[in-house]
Protein backbone atom coordinates (compact mmCIF):
# COMPACT_ATOMS: atom_id res chain seq x y z
CA UNK A 1 0.00 0.00 0.00
CA UNK A 2 1.15 3.25 -1.01
CA UNK A 3 2.68 5.71 2.20
CA UNK A 4 0.57 8.81 2.87
CA UNK A 5 -2.06 8.05 0.34
CA UNK A 6 -5.12 9.60 -0.70
CA UNK A 7 -8.38 7.49 1.08
CA UNK A 8 -11.09 6.70 -0.81
CA UNK A 9 -13.79 5.21 0.41
CA UNK A 10 -16.55 4.08 -1.83
CA UNK A 11 -19.55 3.01 -0.57
CA UNK A 12 -21.89 -0.07 -1.28
CA UNK A 13 -23.77 2.03 -3.78
CA UNK A 14 -21.08 3.79 -5.38
CA UNK A 15 -19.60 0.98 -7.80
CA UNK A 16 -18.49 2.81 -10.60
CA UNK A 17 -14.94 2.38 -12.07
CA UNK A 18 -15.50 6.23 -13.40
CA UNK A 19 -16.84 7.25 -9.61
CA UNK A 20 -16.07 11.00 -8.64
CA UNK A 21 -13.96 10.14 -6.11
CA UNK A 22 -11.51 7.67 -8.33
CA UNK A 23 -11.31 10.04 -11.04
CA UNK A 24 -8.04 12.04 -11.42
CA UNK A 25 -6.46 9.38 -8.83
CA UNK A 26 -3.21 7.43 -9.95
CA UNK A 27 -3.13 4.17 -8.30
CA UNK A 28 0.42 4.56 -6.69
CA UNK A 29 -0.92 7.29 -4.34
CA UNK A 30 -4.16 6.38 -3.58
CA UNK A 31 -5.99 3.38 -1.25
CA UNK A 32 -10.08 2.76 -1.55
CA UNK A 33 -11.48 1.91 1.51
CA UNK A 34 -14.18 -0.37 1.31
CA UNK A 35 -16.68 -1.53 4.45
CA UNK A 36 -18.90 -3.92 4.68
CA UNK A 37 -20.88 -2.71 8.15
CA UNK A 38 -23.14 -4.09 10.64
CA UNK A 39 -25.06 -0.32 11.01
CA UNK A 40 -25.98 0.10 7.30
CA UNK A 41 -26.78 -4.01 7.06
CA UNK A 42 -28.98 -3.51 10.30
CA UNK A 43 -30.67 -0.29 10.25
CA UNK A 44 -33.74 -1.38 8.29
CA UNK A 45 -33.84 -5.33 8.08
CA UNK A 46 -32.89 -5.96 5.00
CA UNK A 47 -34.43 -8.32 2.29
CA UNK A 48 -31.69 -11.24 2.42
CA UNK A 49 -31.37 -10.92 -0.95
CA UNK A 50 -30.70 -7.23 -0.74
CA UNK A 51 -27.91 -7.75 1.62
CA UNK A 52 -26.01 -10.66 -0.66
CA UNK A 53 -26.29 -7.90 -3.27
CA UNK A 54 -24.77 -5.24 -1.90
CA UNK A 55 -21.82 -7.28 -0.03
CA UNK A 56 -21.15 -9.68 -3.13
CA UNK A 57 -20.99 -6.59 -5.62
CA UNK A 58 -19.11 -5.02 -3.15
CA UNK A 59 -16.55 -7.95 -2.88
CA UNK A 60 -16.42 -8.61 -6.60
CA UNK A 61 -15.87 -4.56 -7.71
CA UNK A 62 -12.54 -4.53 -5.15
CA UNK A 63 -11.84 -7.58 -6.87
CA UNK A 64 -12.13 -5.51 -10.18
CA UNK A 65 -10.34 -2.91 -8.85
CA UNK A 66 -6.97 -4.88 -7.71
CA UNK A 67 -6.89 -7.33 -10.83
CA UNK A 68 -6.63 -3.01 -12.14
CA UNK A 69 -3.81 -2.18 -9.78
CA UNK A 70 -5.51 -0.39 -7.66
CA UNK A 71 -5.07 -0.69 -3.50
CA UNK A 72 -7.80 -1.77 -1.87
CA UNK A 73 -8.56 -2.00 1.80
CA UNK A 74 -11.48 -4.51 1.86
CA UNK A 75 -13.26 -5.05 6.02
CA UNK A 76 -15.18 -7.65 5.70
CA UNK A 77 -18.68 -8.00 7.95
CA UNK A 78 -16.68 -10.38 10.67
CA UNK A 79 -13.44 -9.11 10.45
CA UNK A 80 -11.45 -8.72 13.67
CA UNK A 81 -12.18 -5.27 15.21
CA UNK A 82 -14.86 -4.11 12.11
CA UNK A 83 -16.41 -1.19 14.48
CA UNK A 84 -20.12 -1.87 12.54
CA UNK A 85 -20.12 2.39 11.35
CA UNK A 86 -18.86 4.35 8.53
CA UNK A 87 -16.99 6.73 10.82
CA UNK A 88 -15.36 3.79 12.99
CA UNK A 89 -14.00 2.12 9.98
CA UNK A 90 -12.56 5.26 8.20
CA UNK A 91 -11.19 5.98 11.94
CA UNK A 92 -9.68 2.88 11.69
CA UNK A 93 -8.12 3.28 8.21
CA UNK A 94 -6.95 6.54 9.26
CA UNK A 95 -4.57 4.59 11.84
CA UNK A 96 -3.54 2.24 9.21
CA UNK A 97 -2.57 3.87 6.39
CA UNK A 98 -1.85 7.79 7.84
CA UNK A 99 -3.42 9.27 4.79
CA UNK A 100 -2.60 12.70 3.47
CA UNK A 101 -5.87 13.57 2.48
CA UNK A 102 -9.29 11.85 1.94
CA UNK A 103 -11.67 11.93 -0.85
CA UNK A 104 -15.28 11.31 -1.05
CA UNK A 105 -18.09 11.16 -3.34
CA UNK A 106 -20.97 12.38 -1.40
CA UNK A 107 -23.74 9.76 -0.29
CA UNK A 108 -27.01 9.15 -2.01
CA UNK A 109 -28.73 9.27 1.74
CA UNK A 110 -29.08 11.90 3.71
CA UNK A 111 -28.53 9.47 7.26
CA UNK A 112 -25.04 8.52 6.06
CA UNK A 113 -24.11 12.21 4.27
CA UNK A 114 -24.72 13.82 7.36
CA UNK A 115 -22.30 11.12 8.93
CA UNK A 116 -19.58 11.90 6.29
CA UNK A 117 -20.16 15.53 7.15
CA UNK A 118 -19.14 15.11 10.42
CA UNK A 119 -15.73 13.83 9.49
CA UNK A 120 -13.94 16.86 9.37
CA UNK A 121 -14.41 17.74 12.94
CA UNK A 122 -13.54 14.14 13.75
CA UNK A 123 -11.06 13.65 11.75
CA UNK A 124 -7.50 15.66 11.45
CA UNK A 125 -6.99 14.61 7.88
CA UNK A 126 -8.10 17.23 4.56
CA UNK A 127 -11.44 16.15 3.64
CA UNK A 128 -12.48 16.17 -0.06
CA UNK A 129 -16.36 15.60 -0.70
CA UNK A 130 -17.12 15.42 -4.10
CA UNK A 131 -20.45 15.57 -6.03
CA UNK A 132 -22.30 12.43 -7.28
CA UNK A 133 -22.39 12.93 -11.34
CA UNK A 134 -23.68 9.72 -12.06
CA UNK A 135 -26.81 11.58 -11.70
CA UNK A 136 -28.07 14.05 -14.76
CA UNK A 137 -29.65 16.70 -12.36
CA UNK A 138 -27.09 18.29 -9.72
CA UNK A 139 -28.65 19.18 -6.39
CA UNK A 140 -27.92 23.15 -7.53
CA UNK A 141 -29.97 22.25 -11.01
CA UNK A 142 -32.79 20.63 -9.34
CA UNK A 143 -33.20 23.53 -6.73
CA UNK A 144 -33.03 26.50 -9.59
CA UNK A 145 -35.91 24.49 -11.56
CA UNK A 146 -38.21 24.09 -8.08
CA UNK A 147 -37.44 27.70 -6.76
CA UNK A 148 -40.53 29.69 -6.91
CA UNK A 149 -42.50 26.79 -8.59
CA UNK A 150 -45.91 26.48 -7.12
CA UNK A 151 -46.29 22.78 -8.08
CA UNK A 152 -43.18 20.28 -8.74
CA UNK A 153 -44.46 18.76 -11.84
CA UNK A 154 -42.48 15.96 -12.65
CA UNK A 155 -43.36 16.09 -16.43
CA UNK A 156 -41.92 19.54 -16.70
CA UNK A 157 -38.91 18.64 -15.16
CA UNK A 158 -38.67 16.09 -17.31
CA UNK A 159 -38.71 18.39 -20.17
CA UNK A 160 -35.98 19.89 -19.00
CA UNK A 161 -33.82 16.47 -18.57
CA UNK A 162 -34.93 15.79 -22.06
CA UNK A 163 -33.53 19.45 -23.22
CA UNK A 164 -29.71 18.76 -20.85
CA UNK A 165 -29.25 15.44 -22.40
CA UNK A 166 -30.54 15.69 -25.80
CA UNK A 167 -32.62 12.32 -25.39
CA UNK A 168 -35.48 12.16 -27.98
CA UNK A 169 -35.23 15.93 -29.09
CA UNK A 170 -34.82 17.12 -32.43
CA UNK A 171 -32.67 19.84 -33.94
CA UNK A 172 -35.27 22.74 -33.53
CA UNK A 173 -35.94 21.82 -29.74
CA UNK A 174 -38.86 19.56 -30.60
CA UNK A 175 -39.65 16.43 -28.78
CA UNK A 176 -39.35 13.53 -31.42
CA UNK A 177 -42.55 12.95 -32.35
CA UNK A 178 -44.39 15.98 -31.78
CA UNK A 179 -44.85 14.61 -28.09
CA UNK A 180 -43.11 14.86 -24.75
CA UNK A 181 -45.53 12.13 -23.37
CA UNK A 182 -46.87 8.70 -24.70
CA UNK A 183 -48.37 7.47 -21.62
CA UNK A 184 -52.23 7.65 -23.15
CA UNK A 185 -50.15 4.40 -25.58
CA UNK A 186 -48.62 2.67 -22.39
CA UNK A 187 -51.89 1.26 -20.92
CA UNK A 188 -52.75 -2.18 -22.23
CA UNK A 189 -54.11 -4.62 -19.47
CA UNK A 190 -52.43 -7.87 -19.78
CA UNK A 191 -55.58 -9.54 -21.85
CA UNK A 192 -53.82 -9.95 -25.03
CA UNK A 193 -49.99 -9.40 -23.90
CA UNK A 194 -47.44 -11.50 -25.49
CA UNK A 195 -45.82 -13.91 -23.55
CA UNK A 196 -42.76 -12.07 -22.04
CA UNK A 197 -39.66 -13.46 -22.98
CA UNK A 198 -37.40 -14.97 -19.47
CA UNK A 199 -34.63 -12.25 -17.32
CA UNK A 200 -31.15 -13.78 -17.47
CA UNK A 201 -30.57 -15.13 -14.15
CA UNK A 202 -27.02 -15.41 -13.00
CA UNK A 203 -25.99 -18.43 -10.61
CA UNK A 204 -24.06 -17.50 -7.64
CA UNK A 205 -19.94 -17.64 -8.06
CA UNK A 206 -17.78 -19.23 -5.40
CA UNK A 207 -17.68 -15.22 -3.81
CA UNK A 208 -21.10 -15.02 -3.78
CA UNK A 209 -21.26 -18.30 -2.33
CA UNK A 210 -19.88 -16.95 0.71
CA UNK A 211 -21.53 -14.09 1.16
CA UNK A 212 -24.76 -16.39 1.51
CA UNK A 213 -23.37 -18.51 3.88
CA UNK A 214 -22.31 -15.05 5.52
CA UNK A 215 -26.42 -14.15 5.32
CA UNK A 216 -27.86 -17.46 6.25
CA UNK A 217 -25.33 -17.30 9.46
CA UNK A 218 -25.67 -13.74 10.67
CA UNK A 219 -28.97 -12.60 8.84
CA UNK A 220 -31.53 -15.51 9.17
CA UNK A 221 -34.18 -13.27 11.01
CA UNK A 222 -34.02 -11.02 8.13
CA UNK A 223 -37.46 -10.85 5.73
CA UNK A 224 -37.04 -13.24 2.71
CA UNK A 225 -35.88 -15.93 0.83
CA UNK A 226 -32.19 -16.19 0.95
CA UNK A 227 -32.05 -18.85 -1.88
CA UNK A 228 -32.25 -18.91 -5.40
CA UNK A 229 -30.00 -15.59 -5.48
CA UNK A 230 -29.76 -14.85 -9.19
CA UNK A 231 -29.72 -10.92 -9.20
CA UNK A 232 -26.40 -9.28 -11.66
CA UNK A 233 -23.63 -8.87 -8.94
CA UNK A 234 -20.74 -7.09 -11.77
CA UNK A 235 -21.29 -4.40 -14.16
CA UNK A 236 -20.38 -7.45 -16.86
CA UNK A 237 -23.30 -9.39 -15.40
CA UNK A 238 -25.43 -6.36 -15.11
CA UNK A 239 -24.33 -5.43 -19.29
CA UNK A 240 -25.51 -8.90 -20.24
CA UNK A 241 -29.05 -8.66 -18.50
CA UNK A 242 -29.09 -4.58 -20.26
CA UNK A 243 -28.09 -6.51 -23.34
CA UNK A 244 -31.17 -8.99 -22.92
CA UNK A 245 -33.75 -6.08 -22.33
CA UNK A 246 -32.80 -4.11 -25.37
CA UNK A 247 -33.10 -7.00 -27.28
CA UNK A 248 -36.41 -8.90 -26.44
CA UNK A 249 -38.17 -6.77 -24.01
CA UNK A 250 -38.07 -3.17 -24.37
CA UNK A 251 -40.37 -3.25 -27.54
CA UNK A 252 -42.97 -4.27 -25.72
CA UNK A 253 -42.22 -2.52 -22.32
CA UNK A 254 -44.26 0.77 -22.45
CA UNK A 255 -47.72 -1.09 -23.34
CA UNK A 256 -47.62 -3.37 -20.78
CA UNK A 257 -46.09 -0.88 -18.34
CA UNK A 258 -49.30 -1.02 -15.90
CA UNK A 259 -50.27 -4.82 -16.21
CA UNK A 260 -49.90 -6.91 -13.74
CA UNK A 261 -50.26 -11.15 -14.23
CA UNK A 262 -50.45 -13.86 -11.19
CA UNK A 263 -46.87 -15.06 -10.43
CA UNK A 264 -44.67 -12.40 -12.32
CA UNK A 265 -43.10 -9.60 -11.31
CA UNK A 266 -40.95 -8.81 -14.49
CA UNK A 267 -43.08 -8.83 -17.81
CA UNK A 268 -41.67 -6.65 -19.93
CA UNK A 269 -39.54 -4.08 -17.58
CA UNK A 270 -36.21 -4.41 -17.38
CA UNK A 271 -35.30 -5.53 -14.17
CA UNK A 272 -32.22 -3.26 -14.08
CA UNK A 273 -33.00 -1.16 -11.30
CA UNK A 274 -30.79 -3.15 -8.85
CA UNK A 275 -27.72 -2.76 -10.93
CA UNK A 276 -28.20 0.63 -11.85
CA UNK A 277 -28.91 2.17 -7.55
CA UNK A 278 -25.80 0.46 -6.93
CA UNK A 279 -23.38 1.51 -9.81
CA UNK A 280 -23.34 -1.20 -12.02
CA UNK A 281 -25.02 0.21 -14.79
CA UNK A 282 -24.79 3.69 -16.09
CA UNK A 283 -27.97 4.96 -15.99
CA UNK A 284 -27.44 7.29 -19.19
CA UNK A 285 -26.11 5.14 -21.14
CA UNK A 286 -28.97 3.18 -20.93
CA UNK A 287 -30.88 5.78 -21.86
CA UNK A 288 -29.01 6.24 -25.13
CA UNK A 289 -29.29 2.58 -25.78
CA UNK A 290 -33.08 2.78 -25.57
CA UNK A 291 -32.93 6.04 -28.18
CA UNK A 292 -30.86 4.01 -30.39
CA UNK A 293 -33.47 0.83 -30.50
CA UNK A 294 -36.18 3.59 -31.67
CA UNK A 295 -33.62 5.31 -34.10
CA UNK A 296 -33.11 1.66 -35.84
CA UNK A 297 -36.39 0.37 -35.59
CA UNK A 298 -36.22 -2.16 -32.96
CA UNK A 299 -38.55 -0.16 -30.42
CA UNK A 300 -41.66 2.08 -30.79
CA UNK A 301 -41.54 5.51 -29.29
CA UNK A 302 -43.89 4.95 -26.93
CA UNK A 303 -41.87 2.22 -25.48
CA UNK A 304 -38.54 4.22 -25.23
CA UNK A 305 -39.84 7.61 -24.46
CA UNK A 306 -41.89 5.33 -21.31
CA UNK A 307 -38.36 3.92 -20.48
CA UNK A 308 -36.22 6.81 -20.65
CA UNK A 309 -38.97 9.16 -18.66
CA UNK A 310 -38.59 6.59 -15.99
CA UNK A 311 -35.05 7.44 -15.91
CA UNK A 312 -34.58 10.66 -16.79
CA UNK A 313 -37.96 12.18 -15.38
CA UNK A 314 -39.07 9.91 -12.06
CA UNK A 315 -35.61 8.54 -11.10
CA UNK A 316 -33.69 12.10 -11.40
CA UNK A 317 -36.80 14.05 -9.97
CA UNK A 318 -37.75 11.73 -6.39
CA UNK A 319 -33.68 12.54 -5.93
CA UNK A 320 -34.17 16.17 -5.90
CA UNK A 321 -36.82 15.94 -4.42
CA UNK A 322 -35.49 14.07 -1.22
CA UNK A 323 -32.87 16.30 -0.93
CA UNK A 324 -34.79 19.50 -1.48
CA UNK A 325 -37.20 17.82 1.50
CA UNK A 326 -34.81 16.05 3.80
CA UNK A 327 -35.64 15.52 6.85
CA UNK A 328 -38.67 16.60 7.13
CA UNK A 329 -39.78 14.19 4.53
CA UNK A 330 -39.33 11.33 6.63
CA UNK A 331 -42.14 12.73 9.61
CA UNK A 332 -44.38 13.73 7.10
CA UNK A 333 -48.02 12.49 7.95
CA UNK A 334 -50.53 15.18 6.47
CA UNK A 335 -53.63 12.50 6.50
CA UNK A 336 -52.57 11.85 10.23
CA UNK A 337 -52.32 8.01 9.58
CA UNK A 338 -51.79 5.92 12.46
CA UNK A 339 -52.76 2.31 11.97
CA UNK A 340 -49.84 -0.14 12.14
CA UNK A 341 -48.65 -2.45 9.18
CA UNK A 342 -50.49 -5.45 9.19
CA UNK A 343 -48.31 -8.83 9.62
CA UNK A 344 -49.69 -10.04 6.22
CA UNK A 345 -47.25 -7.87 4.95
CA UNK A 346 -44.59 -9.92 6.36
CA UNK A 347 -46.23 -13.08 5.95
CA UNK A 348 -48.15 -12.95 2.48
CA UNK A 349 -51.03 -14.76 4.14
CA UNK A 350 -54.29 -12.87 3.38
CA UNK A 351 -57.30 -14.08 1.13
CA UNK A 352 -56.48 -10.92 -1.42
CA UNK A 353 -55.51 -12.34 -3.87
CA UNK A 354 -53.37 -8.93 -5.51
CA UNK A 355 -51.63 -8.59 -2.27
CA UNK A 356 -50.61 -11.64 -1.51
CA UNK A 357 -49.23 -11.97 -4.88
CA UNK A 358 -47.18 -9.20 -5.07
CA UNK A 359 -46.22 -9.64 -1.03
CA UNK A 360 -44.62 -13.17 -2.50
CA UNK A 361 -42.72 -11.92 -5.25
CA UNK A 362 -41.52 -9.49 -2.76
CA UNK A 363 -40.36 -12.22 -0.20
CA UNK A 364 -38.83 -14.44 -3.20
CA UNK A 365 -37.46 -12.05 -5.38
CA UNK A 366 -36.67 -8.80 -3.15
CA UNK A 367 -38.56 -7.16 -5.88
CA UNK A 368 -41.86 -6.37 -7.37
CA UNK A 369 -42.66 -4.04 -9.95
CA UNK A 370 -43.55 -0.83 -10.30
CA UNK A 371 -48.02 -1.11 -10.33
CA UNK A 372 -47.27 -3.82 -7.96
CA UNK A 373 -45.68 -1.34 -5.72
CA UNK A 374 -47.76 1.56 -6.65
CA UNK A 375 -51.37 0.59 -7.08
CA UNK A 376 -52.15 -2.96 -5.09
CA UNK A 377 -49.77 -2.45 -1.99
CA UNK A 378 -49.02 1.90 -2.11
CA UNK A 379 -52.83 1.90 -2.66
CA UNK A 380 -53.93 -0.54 0.33
CA UNK A 381 -51.59 1.42 2.51
CA UNK A 382 -53.00 4.81 1.39
CA UNK A 383 -56.81 3.89 1.58
CA UNK A 384 -56.03 1.42 4.62
CA UNK A 385 -54.07 4.82 6.33
CA UNK A 386 -51.07 3.00 7.68
CA UNK A 387 -48.93 4.87 9.09
CA UNK A 388 -46.16 6.26 6.97
CA UNK A 389 -42.87 5.66 9.32
CA UNK A 390 -44.02 1.32 9.08
CA UNK A 391 -44.77 1.60 5.21
CA UNK A 392 -41.13 3.78 4.87
CA UNK A 393 -39.27 0.89 6.86
CA UNK A 394 -40.99 -2.07 5.10
CA UNK A 395 -40.22 -0.79 1.34
CA UNK A 396 -36.57 0.03 2.20
CA UNK A 397 -35.94 -3.13 3.84
CA UNK A 398 -38.08 -5.97 1.33
CA UNK A 399 -36.42 -4.94 -2.32
CA UNK A 400 -32.90 -5.25 -3.74
CA UNK A 401 -33.41 -1.41 -5.18
CA UNK A 402 -34.42 -0.27 -2.30
CA UNK A 403 -32.34 3.00 -0.88
CA UNK A 404 -33.46 5.64 1.45
CA UNK A 405 -33.63 8.87 -1.72
CA UNK A 406 -35.79 7.11 -4.27
CA UNK A 407 -37.53 4.93 -1.51
CA UNK A 408 -39.03 7.87 0.52
CA UNK A 409 -40.34 10.43 -2.20
CA UNK A 410 -42.09 7.29 -3.32
CA UNK A 411 -43.64 5.81 -0.54
CA UNK A 412 -44.22 9.34 1.30
CA UNK A 413 -45.20 11.50 -1.29
CA UNK A 414 -46.61 8.69 -4.48
CA UNK A 415 -48.52 6.59 -2.58
CA UNK A 416 -49.38 7.83 1.14
CA UNK A 417 -49.57 11.81 0.18
CA UNK A 418 -47.82 12.08 4.04
CA UNK A 419 -45.97 15.48 1.98
CA UNK A 420 -49.26 17.03 1.37
CA UNK A 421 -49.04 16.87 -2.28
CA UNK A 422 -45.98 18.49 -3.16
CA UNK A 423 -44.95 15.48 -5.84
CA UNK A 424 -48.51 14.38 -6.47
CA UNK A 425 -51.62 16.65 -7.60
CA UNK A 426 -53.82 13.77 -6.21
CA UNK A 427 -53.78 10.70 -3.66
CA UNK A 428 -53.59 7.91 -5.82
CA UNK A 429 -55.87 5.83 -4.95
CA UNK A 430 -58.36 2.97 -6.98
CA UNK A 431 -61.17 0.92 -6.04
CA UNK A 432 -60.92 -2.66 -7.02
CA UNK A 433 -62.14 -1.57 -10.46
CA UNK A 434 -58.32 -0.40 -11.64
CA UNK A 435 -56.92 -3.76 -10.07
CA UNK A 436 -58.99 -5.89 -11.92
CA UNK A 437 -58.85 -3.66 -15.32
CA UNK A 438 -55.01 -4.12 -15.03
CA UNK A 439 -54.22 -7.18 -13.86
CA UNK A 440 -55.84 -10.94 -13.95
CA UNK A 441 -55.81 -11.25 -10.02
CA UNK A 442 -59.64 -10.86 -9.16
CA UNK A 443 -60.91 -13.67 -11.32
CA UNK A 444 -59.25 -16.56 -8.51
CA UNK A 445 -59.80 -14.02 -5.68
CA UNK A 446 -61.61 -15.11 -2.68
CA UNK A 447 -63.36 -11.54 -2.86
CA UNK A 448 -65.51 -10.47 -5.47
CA UNK A 449 -64.32 -7.07 -7.11
CA UNK A 450 -67.75 -6.44 -8.78
CA UNK A 451 -69.33 -6.51 -5.16
CA UNK A 452 -69.08 -2.83 -2.98
CA UNK A 453 -70.03 -3.90 0.17
CA UNK A 454 -70.51 -6.56 2.80
CA UNK A 455 -69.35 -10.70 3.12
CA UNK A 456 -67.33 -11.29 0.26
CA UNK A 457 -66.77 -7.65 -1.11
CA UNK A 458 -63.16 -6.71 -2.40
CA UNK A 459 -62.20 -5.09 0.45
CA UNK A 460 -60.72 -1.89 -2.04
CA UNK A 461 -64.19 -0.83 -2.92
CA UNK A 462 -65.35 -0.01 0.94
CA UNK A 463 -61.87 1.47 1.65
CA UNK A 464 -61.83 3.63 -0.98
CA UNK A 465 -64.97 5.12 -0.08
CA UNK A 466 -64.37 4.97 3.65
CA UNK A 467 -60.41 6.83 2.48
CA UNK A 468 -62.53 9.74 0.34
CA UNK A 469 -65.39 10.36 3.31
CA UNK A 470 -62.50 10.37 6.14
CA UNK A 471 -60.42 13.05 3.96
CA UNK A 472 -63.73 14.77 2.50
CA UNK A 473 -62.57 18.02 4.23
CA UNK A 474 -58.83 18.10 2.85
CA UNK A 475 -59.80 16.79 -0.74
CA UNK A 476 -63.23 18.49 -1.50
CA UNK A 477 -61.13 21.68 -3.31
CA UNK A 478 -58.68 19.45 -5.15
CA UNK A 479 -59.75 19.51 -8.69
CA UNK A 480 -58.10 16.43 -9.79
CA UNK A 481 -60.84 14.28 -7.24
CA UNK A 482 -63.31 16.75 -5.54
CA UNK A 483 -66.01 15.92 -8.18
CA UNK A 484 -65.95 12.05 -6.69
CA UNK A 485 -68.04 13.76 -3.96
CA UNK A 486 -70.77 14.32 -5.78
CA UNK A 487 -71.13 10.60 -6.42
CA UNK A 488 -70.25 10.03 -2.62
CA UNK A 489 -73.80 12.33 -2.06
CA UNK A 490 -75.81 10.89 -4.37
CA UNK A 491 -75.47 7.54 -3.10
CA UNK A 492 -77.33 8.27 -0.41
CA UNK A 493 -77.27 7.45 3.53
CA UNK A 494 -78.08 3.71 3.63
CA UNK A 495 -75.38 3.02 0.79
CA UNK A 496 -72.81 5.41 2.30
CA UNK A 497 -73.09 3.59 5.55
CA UNK A 498 -73.11 0.25 4.12
CA UNK A 499 -69.71 1.09 2.85
CA UNK A 500 -68.54 2.78 5.64
CA UNK A 501 -69.30 -0.48 7.85
CA UNK A 502 -68.11 -2.69 5.83
CA UNK A 503 -64.40 -1.06 5.67
CA UNK A 504 -64.65 -0.51 9.62
CA UNK A 505 -65.45 -4.39 9.91
CA UNK A 506 -62.09 -5.07 7.61
CA UNK A 507 -60.06 -2.62 9.33
CA UNK A 508 -60.65 -4.31 12.60
CA UNK A 509 -60.21 -7.27 11.51
CA UNK A 510 -56.46 -6.48 10.13
CA UNK A 511 -53.91 -7.89 12.96
CA UNK A 512 -50.63 -5.29 13.09
CA UNK A 513 -47.61 -6.69 12.56
CA UNK A 514 -45.67 -8.06 15.44
CA UNK A 515 -42.76 -6.05 16.53
CA UNK A 516 -39.25 -5.69 15.44
CA UNK A 517 -39.27 -6.97 11.60
CA UNK A 518 -38.74 -3.79 9.71
CA UNK A 519 -36.54 -2.06 12.68
CA UNK A 520 -33.54 -2.94 14.26
CA UNK A 521 -34.52 -3.09 17.47
CA UNK A 522 -30.62 -3.92 18.69
P1 LIG B 1 -38.55 -0.54 -15.04
O1 LIG B 1 -40.02 -0.59 -15.01
O2 LIG B 1 -37.85 -1.30 -16.10
O3 LIG B 1 -38.14 1.00 -15.13
C1 LIG B 1 -36.86 1.41 -15.61
C2 LIG B 1 -36.12 2.18 -14.55
O4 LIG B 1 -36.76 3.41 -14.28
C3 LIG B 1 -35.99 1.50 -13.20
O5 LIG B 1 -34.96 0.55 -13.20
C4 LIG B 1 -35.72 2.68 -12.29
O6 LIG B 1 -34.35 2.99 -12.27
C5 LIG B 1 -36.48 3.82 -12.95
N1 LIG B 1 -37.75 4.10 -12.29
C6 LIG B 1 -38.98 3.71 -12.68
N2 LIG B 1 -39.92 4.23 -11.87
C7 LIG B 1 -39.27 4.95 -10.94
C8 LIG B 1 -39.70 5.72 -9.83
N3 LIG B 1 -40.99 5.87 -9.49
N4 LIG B 1 -38.74 6.30 -9.06
C9 LIG B 1 -37.44 6.18 -9.37
N5 LIG B 1 -36.99 5.47 -10.42
C10 LIG B 1 -37.90 4.87 -11.20
N6 LIG B 1 -37.30 2.18 -7.39
C11 LIG B 1 -36.06 1.98 -6.90
O7 LIG B 1 -35.12 1.94 -7.68
N7 LIG B 1 -35.85 1.84 -5.56
C12 LIG B 1 -36.87 1.89 -4.67
O8 LIG B 1 -36.65 1.78 -3.47
C13 LIG B 1 -38.18 2.09 -5.15
N8 LIG B 1 -39.23 2.13 -4.31
C14 LIG B 1 -40.49 2.35 -4.81
C15 LIG B 1 -41.56 2.42 -3.92
C16 LIG B 1 -42.83 2.67 -4.38
C17 LIG B 1 -43.96 2.82 -3.41
C18 LIG B 1 -43.05 2.83 -5.76
C19 LIG B 1 -44.42 3.11 -6.26
C20 LIG B 1 -42.00 2.73 -6.64
C21 LIG B 1 -40.71 2.51 -6.19
N9 LIG B 1 -39.62 2.41 -7.07
C22 LIG B 1 -38.36 2.23 -6.56
C23 LIG B 1 -39.80 2.63 -8.51
C24 LIG B 1 -40.04 1.36 -9.33
O9 LIG B 1 -41.04 0.59 -8.75
C25 LIG B 1 -38.76 0.54 -9.49
O10 LIG B 1 -37.72 1.37 -9.93
C26 LIG B 1 -38.96 -0.55 -10.54
O11 LIG B 1 -40.01 -1.40 -10.15
C27 LIG B 1 -37.69 -1.34 -10.71
O12 LIG B 1 -37.85 -2.39 -11.62
P2 LIG B 1 -37.28 -2.28 -13.09
O13 LIG B 1 -35.83 -1.99 -13.05
O14 LIG B 1 -37.73 -3.46 -13.84
O15 LIG B 1 -38.00 -0.95 -13.61
C1 LIG C 1 -27.61 -1.20 1.90
C2 LIG C 1 -26.21 -1.44 2.35
C3 LIG C 1 -25.92 -2.52 3.18
C4 LIG C 1 -26.93 -3.54 3.49
N1 LIG C 1 -24.69 -2.70 3.68
C5 LIG C 1 -23.69 -1.86 3.32
C6 LIG C 1 -22.37 -2.00 3.82
O1 LIG C 1 -22.10 -2.83 4.66
N2 LIG C 1 -21.43 -1.18 3.36
C7 LIG C 1 -21.68 -0.20 2.46
O2 LIG C 1 -20.75 0.49 2.03
N3 LIG C 1 -22.94 0.00 2.02
C8 LIG C 1 -23.93 -0.81 2.42
N4 LIG C 1 -25.20 -0.61 1.97
C9 LIG C 1 -25.45 0.51 1.09
C10 LIG C 1 -25.41 1.80 1.89
O3 LIG C 1 -26.46 1.83 2.82
C11 LIG C 1 -25.46 2.96 0.90
O4 LIG C 1 -24.38 2.86 0.05
C12 LIG C 1 -25.31 4.26 1.55
O5 LIG C 1 -26.19 4.32 2.59
C13 LIG C 1 -25.58 5.39 0.58
O6 LIG C 1 -25.79 6.55 1.26
FE1 LIG D 1 -57.49 -7.65 -5.05
FE2 LIG D 1 -60.08 -7.11 -4.73
FE3 LIG D 1 -59.24 -8.18 -6.99
FE4 LIG D 1 -59.23 -9.64 -4.74
S1 LIG D 1 -61.01 -8.81 -5.81
S2 LIG D 1 -57.60 -9.52 -6.26
S3 LIG D 1 -58.73 -8.08 -3.23
S4 LIG D 1 -58.70 -6.18 -6.22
Amino acid sequence: MPDNPILIPILGDQLTRTLSSLRGRTKDDSVILMMEVWDEATYVKHHKQKIVLIFSAMRHFAAELRDAGWSVDYIKLDDTGNSGTFTGEVARAIERHSPRAIHVTEASEWRVQQAIEEWPDKFECPIELLPDDRFIATHAEFRDWAEGRKALTMEHFYREMRRKTGLLMEDDGKPTGGDWNYDKENRESPGDMPSPPSVPKFAPDDMTQDVIALVEDRFSDHFGALTPFEWPVTSAQAEEAADAFFAARIENFGPYQDAMVHGSDDLFHSMLSTSINCGLLDPLELCRRAEKAYEDGRAPLNSVEGFIRQIIGWREYVRGFYWMHMPGLAHDNELAATRPLPEFFWTGDTDMRCLSDCIRSTHKNAHAHHIQRLMVLGNFCLLAGINPRDVQDWYLAVYADAYEWVELPNVAAMILYADGGKLATKPYAASGNYINKMSDYCKDCAYSVSKKTGEGACPFNPLYWHFMDRHRDRLKSNHRIGRIFATWDRMGEEKQHDYLDSADKFLDSLEPASEGWARNEN
